[in-house]
Order: structure tokens, then C-alpha cells, then sequence
């Protein structure tokens, strides 16, 4: 069996900034690329993968990954992107094309808010002169969007939610809790919101406007919290706006330069083998003898954008989203500690991404579909030492998990 762990990332922005470019860097899925706004209109799903160190080296095996793919010992691991259609401001009211297709990003515990850094589009993703548009507009209209968004989730009937805390006398944190199912919401983030906001002791029927839309926008901030690619970069206006977001909103997001056009260009010089390209490095080699003048010329280029910007940043915002932003950790379920293989004797096969307070129990459950929580115990198969039910897991680590029969 292989073992798929199922993270969902986001790509969010508004028309024509490069998210299907992103996504399709990403996932070297072919789709539809324009520079004009509502190129995308279904969304796009396909696997991404983020980038650690493999702990094959550390350990001195040659591995056989499975669900995951290692290449010069860093270790490749899907994980799932969506590529939405563009939003515009106001599209919670249905401007553009609305936003019923935030609907898909539901499941997603975490968004990339693709951001053209050059400032070469308006606000509604018409090409102007690069330099023209400020992108903090943009940053700050995108969250508002998705915050209104889930306003109106809230909103829609009130009365009826006031009715039921008010007479029906139902918990709040329920109420809320059911409002916002299937959003990846958990109860711990609603009643931080509610407790910062000091909403918990105000009758839900005295809420204002500024009240609902405190609390939601506090819970969009833990529940989709957002990393911002700082995409077209390798276009030269680019650069003094990025200094310029970074001081002035860098606090409170994750800013990462990238070019996904490079990205793509990239990889696709790679799969034609022009040249070997592990993505996420800031190098690559040219191995073709065929290349023109032209395109030579064009790799230089990506070459440099690369050595200032430490790559292209397509893999360290994706890395950034999954582990620092919500602070999963990689861990490589085995079934011979010894020898660190499955069943099969394949060298350390999967990957799985876990929350970072993950347990022995929890890594269990990803394996085996049902357990008892008493049969379950672990070892880590570095060091020898067994771990118990409760233990909680570190990233790399490689696990064997034993389930006794009872
Ligand atoms: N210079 C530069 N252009 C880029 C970059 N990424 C994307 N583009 C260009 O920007 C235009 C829009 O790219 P798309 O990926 O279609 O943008 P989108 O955000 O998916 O657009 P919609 O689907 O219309 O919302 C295309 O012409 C891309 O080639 C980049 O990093 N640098
Ligand atoms: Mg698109």
C-alpha cells in the first residue's frame, strides 16, 4: 500500500498575475496561460510537491520512494494545488466571476496569494504599464475578499443563528462550528477569535457589523492563513515594490520572490533535456550541445534571476505555506526498522506530512485504518528507541509503527 497524505494549498490572486502559471510550474500539468484576466475558469487541480532534505543521505541508503520522489537527496513530496479563477474587488457581491469558486478552496488549511510584484496590471488584471498598479492594494483586497466571503457564510441568516444561541439556548462555539463546516475550521481557532475579540460574553443579538466582521476576519488569519508570492519578479519594476511590501506589510505575511515564468521555463528546458534542473535549487546545468544563441542567452538570464533571489522561489513558497506557515513535519512510515522498508523492501518509501503536534497514534491512523489506540506503539528507527502511543513525532523522522493484536 501507499501511503498519500492529502495537504490542500491554495492559489488565490486576482486575474492575470501568473497563479496557472505557478500551478502549472508546479505540477508540470499543461494548462490554459494568457495575459488577460479570467484566463482560468474551472479550477485546476494536480499535485505539487514541497522539498526537504531526504534523509537518505544521512543514513547512507539508496532509497525506492513511492508516493513521494527523491532526486540528488532531496526528497520531493506531493502535496495538492489549486489554481481558482481570478478575483476581483467586490467579487463577494458577484462581481467578475463572484467568488462561488472560493467554494473549492474550502478544504484548503492554507492560501498562496500570487501577487503581480511588478505592478503590471490594474486591479481587475488588465495589462497596464508595469510599475502603475501598487500591488499592497492588491494584498490587502484579496483578504478582504475572502474574509466578505465567509461574512456572508455567516450572515445569510442571522436571525435564525441569533434565535438559536438566543432561545434555543444552543453553545455558540456549536453554532459557529456548524456555520463554518467543511471549511477546515476547527473549534480552537473559533474561540480564539471570539475570546481575543472579547465576543464570547456578547449576546450573539448585539453583535454589530464591526463585531462580525472582526471576528471573521481574525478567523480567516488562522484558519487560511496566506503566504504571499511576490510573483514577476524577473521584471525589473518588480524590485521596489517588493522592498517597499516587505517593510510595509512583511510582519504580518510570509513574502517570497518568484517567477514562476522562470519556473516553468525551467522545468520545461529539463523535461526536453536542454538541461538538469532539481527545482528549488538556484542553479542548473546546461547538458544539451544544441541550444541557440537565443535560448542561451535567455537560461543566462534565469541563471542570474537565480543567483540574486536564491532560485525561483516557486518551491520555497509551497515550502513555506506547508512548514512554516502551517508547521507540518515530514515523516517516513516504515515497516522494518532495520533495514527502513516497507513490506516489499523498498528503502524508505513514503513520506507522509503530519501537524507538528503529531503523535505515534496519529502517524497510526494514516497507516492503518482502524486501531486500537492501547495496540499502538512506535520506534524510532534511527536510534532504536520506542516510543509510546502518545509520543509526539519530529520532522524526518523515520517510524515504525507496531500494532499488537489483541
Ligand atoms: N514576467 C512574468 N510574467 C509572468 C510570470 N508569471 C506569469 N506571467 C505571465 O502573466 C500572464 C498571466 O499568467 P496566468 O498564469 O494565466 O495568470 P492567472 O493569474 O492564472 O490569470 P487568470 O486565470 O486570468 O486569473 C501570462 O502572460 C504569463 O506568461 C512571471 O513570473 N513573470
Ligand atoms: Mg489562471
Amino acid at each position: 500500500m501507499v501511503v498519500q497524505s492529502s495537504v490542500q494549498v491554495g492559489i488565490v490572486g486576482k486575474p492575470n498575475v501568473g497563479k496557472s502559471t505557478f500551478f502549472a510550474a508546479a505540477t508540470m500539468i499543461d494548462v490554459k496561460i494568457a495575459p488577460y484576466p479570467f484566463t482560468t475558469i474551472e479550477p485546476n487541480v494536480g499535485i505539487g510537491y514541497v522539498r526537504i532534505p531526504c534523509v537518505c543521505r544521512d543514513l547512507g541508503v539508496k532509497d525506492n520512494p513511492r508516493n513521494s520522489v527523491c532526486i540528488d537527496g532531496n526528497r520531493f513530496i506531493p502535496v495538492e494545488l489549486i489554481d481558482v479563477a481570478g478575483l476581483v474587488p467586490g467579487a463577494w457581491q458577484g462581481r467578475g466571476l463572484g467568488n462561488q469558486f472560493l467554494d473549492h478552496l474550502r478544504r484548503a488549511p492554507v492560501l498562496i496569494h500570487v501577487v503581480d510584484m511588478a505592478g503590471a496590471t490594474d486591479e481587475e488584471g488588465r495589462l497596464t504599464k508595469p510599475g502603475s498598479h501598487d500591488p499592497l492594494i492588491d494584498i490587502e483586497f484579496l483578504s478582504n475578499e475572502v474574509t466578505m466571503w465567509m461574512v456572508q457564510m455567516l450572515t445569510k441568516d442571522w436571525d435564525k443563528l441569533v434565535r438559536l444561541v438566543e432561545y434555543a439556548k444552543k453553545p455558540l462555539l456549536e453554532v459557529l462550528y456548524e456555520r463554518f463546516s467543511g471549511l477546515g475550521i476547527t473549534q480552537a481557532q473559533i474561540s480564539d477569535s471570539l475570546g481575543k475579540l472579547g465576543l464570547d460574553k456578547k449576546p450573539l443579538s448585539r453583535w454589530g457589523e464591526d463585531d462580525i466582521k472582526g471576528f471573521v476576519s481574525m478567523l480567516r488569519e488562522l484558519s487560511k492563513p496566506m503566504v504571499i508570492a511576490a510573483n514577476k519578479m524577473d521584471i525589473p519594476e518588480a524590485e521596489d515594490n517588493y522592498k517597499r511590501v516587505v517593510k510595509e506589510v512583511g510582519g504580518k505575511y510570509r513574502i517570497i520572490p518568484t517567477s514562476a515564468d522562470y519556473e516553468l521555463a525551467l522545468r520545461r528546458a529539463a523535461k526536453a533535456n536542454l538541461i538538469k534542473y532539481v527545482p528549488g535549487d538556484d542553479d542548473f546545468e546546461i547538458i544539451s550541445q544544441n541550444l541557440t544563441r537565443a535560448q542561451r542567452d535567455a537560461l543566462e538570464k534565469i541563471r542570474d534571476f537565480m543567483h540574486k533571489w536564491g532560485g525561483t522561489g516557486v518551491i520555497k513558497a509551497l515550502n513555506t505555506a506547508v512548514f512554516d506557515v502551517l508547521g507540518m513535519i515530514a515523516i517516513y512510515p516504515v515497516a522494518d526498522e532495520r533495514r527502513y522498508t516497507d513490506t516489499e523492501g523498498n528503502v524508505l518509501p513514503d513520506v507522509v506530512l503530519l501537524p507538528r503536534d503529531a503523535t505515534v497514534l496519529d502517524l497510526a491512523r494514516v497507516i492503518h485504518s482502524e486501531i486500537a489506540e492501547r495496540a499502538v506503539t512506535g520506534i524510532d528507527a534511527v536510534s532504536g528507541r520506542r516510543l509510546g502511543v502518545n509520543s509526539k513525532l519530529w520532522h524526518r523522522a523515520v517510524i515504525k509503527i507496531f500494532i499488537s493484536r489483541a
